[in-house]
């Protein structure tokens, strides 16, 4: 059984695609599943992809990657990143590799966009590299736990 990555995306990204195309681009969610599938797949992992509006439903999801051991647990908190504390504490019980990714470069953005509760448990960040960012996050993970390549 290959070891999984749980790849958690908050809300409003189930939109990608339609939403705001000049800023977050024209790839789909369902393009990044199968970007994220066929990476992890090149290293030898299981990628379980899940999109959620809802803070709880995260934060739960989070709890189980933590109970199945997960390898490693990757997550755009999207509109969560800046207001979720119930997140930060869910990924702050997490002894597996945990890393934020946001499509677009939050830095360059809003000022209110750029402080994030969550990057206080990630082992990295990535942002502005468009939906590339998750393929680096697995392939970043799959190094931090010694995975195949
Ligand atoms: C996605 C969102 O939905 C925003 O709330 C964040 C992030 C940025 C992204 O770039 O993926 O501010």
């Amino acid at each position: 059984m290959p070891k999984t990555i749980y790849v958690l995306n908050g809300p409003n990204l189930n939109l990608l695609g339609s939403r705001e195309p000049e800023i977050y681009g024209r790839a789909t969610l369902a393009d990044v599943e199968k970007l994220c599938r066929t990476t992890a797949d090149r290293h030898g992992l299981a990628a379980e992809f899940r999109q959620s509006n809802h803070e709880g439903e995260i934060v739960d999801w989070i709890q189980q990657a933590r109970a199945e051991k997960a390898a490693g647990l990757i997550i755009n908190p999207a509109g969560y990143t800046t207001t979720s504390v119930a997140i930060l504490d869910a990924l702050l019980t997490m002894e597996a590799p945990v890393i934020e990714v946001h499509i677009t470069n939050i830095h360059r953005r809003e000022q209110f966009r750029r402080r994030s509760y969550i990057s206080q448990a990630a082992r990295a960040v990535i942002c502005g590299c468009g939906i590339d960012g998750y393929a680096l996050a697995i392939t970043a993970i799959a190094a931090m736990v010694g995975a195949k390549d």
